[in-house]
């Protein structure tokens, strides 16, 4: 397999890079440019395992999948890559003799943070299983300049700052404009009769250019390398010569500049819909390239687009790339003649849909008139598509009205992307088997009727190989010590050899020790960072994860008031130390999310400048949450804050990432947790609140979140304290929220029925802490039990049920 490099072969050849790449001295050689040597001397591996496996994949002729997704949400790749091929040691190795510290270098590295939060995060560890898999796979993006915002906090508050990561990041990037595509925008159609056919030609458009950077993935224990294909927009003419002929400099640029804007930024919105011309400029330039460039590989392979979806499936995460459906039919029709039934046919066994949440908020819609003006073609087809949907649903439903206007793809003006992709597609998939049964019964209820088969459940998985065993080398080092070797590197579910030692005293007091050791390692940072010390005494408790009203952060901060008030009754109180760690961006629109920030901070505040919090309570707002710094704040965690309402999480992945590294679960019945409460039942997690069916329930029959403000003290003086505020801010907007239905519905997230369950939990918990033999047992079943959660299981999962192709 992998040839063995050594530590002086690793030295050479990053010394080759630092003199031939960047033509440095060795007086001149620095932390960023080590890394960058580093990065190119592992591209260069990459690259040409990637040829090689790029040949083999087309001499077998194998089905080969292609994972869309306007988000990879990859963070850091140094480590990843090199530990992945085997030379992670002898990489260490070498920049030690060079004098420099590891650590230090991975810490050069910014995240490529090409992604929003969960399904961003999804699609990077799905390349790394698929590629350790062995399944020929290509992920495409968009090469965003910009990618989520950093997160400053001033004043409390949120300011976003732009997210340059390029400069560095950009070294693992390989650009090849040879294999360019044209994407065609606006412009006019017109019909006309040829051999007895109509054709539609489509004239007077705007050209954008997409070039490819392809990022090369390497898969664990294997030399499979598969591709991570990230279009750049461009103009067609770098300059307009007229006008710069006539000294207008700045003009001359213009068109490079608007064709530029397409994949400047990523759009920072989680869950809620922007319907900007920019965003379906993005996911048209960001589809039609992608489907151009692989209709263009098969041709080359096998000459035909007859097997196309023999050969080639198409996985859509999310909505966000559906427009492959009527981009496919094009060229299908337009460029290569097919029929509309023989396109129909190919398109839909060709495309396979991801759902990711059901909030109505997020379900993407797009007026048709900016349809219909910016892909005049596009619309035309989703048109068609539409119309001849209805027909189908109209004949199984005997003309319900109600269910015909639920399953349009066109309706009122608009193109509803969700249908179009359950109408064109051969799988709709939700993420966790909860998640899943809300999209059978209720979302698509009537879809499932008409094709049940069609619709499935994959559970999301992380890649355990990253969250676990590279980011907690402590936790991987007993592992490996207790289960008899690395077999759960590639055989997640040998965790389960923990359980082994439940009774083992000497193993659940190192488990202990690895712990305290992770809570001091990262107070350590922390304090360089940002200047905090953290009380590594206290239970580090620990909710992050993007700012959202149905993830509850809200609920979080009422307990920690409530739990502070009554320290304020009873001071002398037997208090257990207490460090409530948050972690959160938000949308930069979404002003109710700020607010909360904003909360968290006045509260962290105010505890940390009362004396009578001191070594009992903290809260503490950490900066910038994204990919790295949760690599190194998983392992310190103690617990995990899982507490969304029921049915609104459609799995949660970073539940799974806690869980690996041995922290305890307080949280509801929703998404992936009820999957990780049927493998810990009851006493190994804190579960509590209402059940999704309840939630639906209660809202039906009139929820009144006045009756429980009014029954319980201890609620009525939290929500009370929100509303003054900390800090001098007050918060009138989320106390009406809670309370009113001023803004909609009072309280829709059902904050106050869950309250007094949510603080009998973390007393629960609390409870438990002080008994550390018991801790230490349930935190052995959590990682003993999360091998079900590892991206390998879920991906191996998509390729026998959905993608039908072979896998390791
Ligand atoms: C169009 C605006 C927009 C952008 C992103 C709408 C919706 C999204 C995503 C679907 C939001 C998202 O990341 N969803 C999360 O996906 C994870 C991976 O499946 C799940 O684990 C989370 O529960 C889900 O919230």
């Amino acid at each position: 397999m992998q040839q063995i490099y050594t530590i002086q072969d690793m030295e050479e050849a990053i010394r080759g890079k630092l003199r031939l790449h960047y033509g440095i001295s060795e007086k001149e050689v620095n932390e960023e440019y080590i890394f960058k040597a580093c990065a190119l001397v592992l591209r260069d591996m990459m690259a040409l395992r990637g040829a090689e496996t790029a040949e083999a994949v087309q001499r077998g002729h194998e089905r080969q999948v292609h994972y869309l997704s306007l988000e990879f949400l990859m963070g850091r790749s140094l480590m990843k890559n090199a530990y992945n091929l085997g030379v992670l040691d002898a990489m260490n190795g070498a920049i030690e003799k060079m004098g420099f510290k590891p650590a230090d270098i991975f810490e050069m590295e910014p995240d490529a943070g090409l992604g929003n939060g969960g399904l961003g995060r999804l699609a990077a560890c799905y390349l790394d299983s698929m590629t350790t898999l062995d399944i020929p796979a290509t992920g495409y993006s968009l090469c965003y300049d910009l990618g989520i915002f950093k997160q400053r906090i001033v004043d409390g508050q949120q300011v976003e700052l732009p997210d340059d990561w390029k400069a560095m990041g950009g070294a693992w990037l390989i650009r090849k404009p040879e294999e360019r595509e044209e994407v065609h925008f606006g412009g006019k159609l017109r019909e006309v009769w040829h051999n007895g056919h109509l054709h539609v030609v489509h004239e007077d458009y705007n050209t954008v250019i997409a070039i490819p950077c392809d990022m090369e993935i390497a898969g664990y224990g294997t030399d499979h390398v598969n591709t991570l294909r990230l279009w750049e927009a461009r103009s067609p003419r770098t300059l307009d010569m007229a006008l710069f002929a006539s000294g207008q400099y700045v003009r001359a640029t213009e068109e490079q500049t608007m064709a530029q804007t397409i994949t400047k930024i990523l759009y920072p919105n989680d869950e809620h819909i922007e319907g900007k011309s920019l965003r379906l400029k993005q996911q048209y330039f960001f589809v039609s390239a992608t489907v151009q460039s692989l209709v263009r590989k098969h041709l080359e392979n096998y000459g035909t687009l007859k097997n196309f979806h023999e050969k080639n499936i198409i996985q859509i995460n999310d909505t966000h790339p559906a427009m492959v459906i009527p981009e496919l039919m094009r060229i299908l029709m337009d460029e290569a003649g097919y029929s509309w039934d023989e396109s129909w046919e190919i398109t839909r066994n060709s495309v396979a849909y991801t759902n990711h949440t059901v909030l109505a908020e997020a379900l993407e819609r797009w007026p048709q008139s900016l349809m219909e003006r910016l892909l005049p073609r596009i619309w035309q087809i989703i048109d068609e598509i539409g119309r001849r949907y209805q027909k189908k649903v109209e004949e199984f439903f005997h003309h319900n009205h109600a269910i015909t206007e639920k399953m349009a793809v066109v309706w009122g003006g608009e193109v509803r992307m969700a249908n179009l992709c359950v109408a064109g597609g051969s799988a709709v998939n939700g993420v966790s088997g909860l998640h899943t049964e809300i999209l059978r019964n209720d979302v698509f209820r009537e879809a499932c009727q008409m094709e049940p088969a069609k619709f499935k459940n994959v559970t999301n998985g992380i890649d355990h190989r990253r969250w676990l065993s590279q980011s907690n080398p402590a936790l991987d080092r007993l592992i490996c010590e207790l289960t008899g070797g690395d077999g759960y590197l590639l055989h997640p579910t040998q965790l389960q050899k923990l359980d082994d030692y439940a009774d083992d005293a000497q193993v659940l007091e190192r488990l202990g020790r690895i712990k305290r050791q992770n809570k001091e390692d990262f107070t350590r940072y922390l304090k360089r960072i940002s200047g905090v010390t953290l009380n590594t005494d206290g239970i580090f408790d620990v909710q992050v994860k993007r700012l959202h009203e149905y993830k509850r952060q809200l609920l979080n901060v009422m307990q920690i008031i409530a739990s502070y008030q009554q320290l304020h009754d009873s001071p002398n109180m037997d208090f257990t130390p207490h460090v409530y760690l948050f972690g959160a961006k938000a949308a930069p629109g979404y002003k109710v999310a700020k607010d909360i920030i904003r909360l968290i901070n006045g509260l962290a505040k105010q505890i940390a400048g009362d004396p009578l919090c001191k070594d009992k309570l903290q809260v503490v707002f950490l900066e910038n949450y994204c990919v790295s710094l949760a690599e190194k704040l998983m392992p310190a965690s103690e617990v995990s804050q899982q507490i969304s309402t029921a049915g609104k999480e459609a799995s949660g992945t970073g539940n799974m990432k806690f869980m690996m590294n041995g922290a305890l679960t307080i949280g509801t019945l929703d998404g992936a947790n009820v999957e990780m409460h049927d493998v810990l039942g009851d006493d190994n997690m804190f579960l509590f609140g209402l059940h999704a069916d309840e939630v639906e329930e209660m809202k039906r029959g009139g929820y009144d979140p006045q009756g429980f403000y009014q029954r319980d003290g201890i609620l009525r003086a939290v929500v009370d304290q929100i509303r003054d505020g900390f800090d001098g801010v007050r918060n009138d907007e989320l106390y009406e929220r809670l309370l009113f239905n001023h803004y909609g519905v009072a309280d829709d997230y059902m904050l106050l029925a869950d309250f007094a369950a949510y603080c009998d939990a973390e007393r629960r918990m609390v409870e438990t802490y002080h008994d550390s033999v018991r801790w230490n047992r349930m935190s052995l079943h959590n990682i003993a039990r999360s091998g079900i959660f590892a991206a390998d299981r879920s991906v191996a999962e998509y390729a026998d049920n959905i993608w039908h192709v072979n896998h390791k």
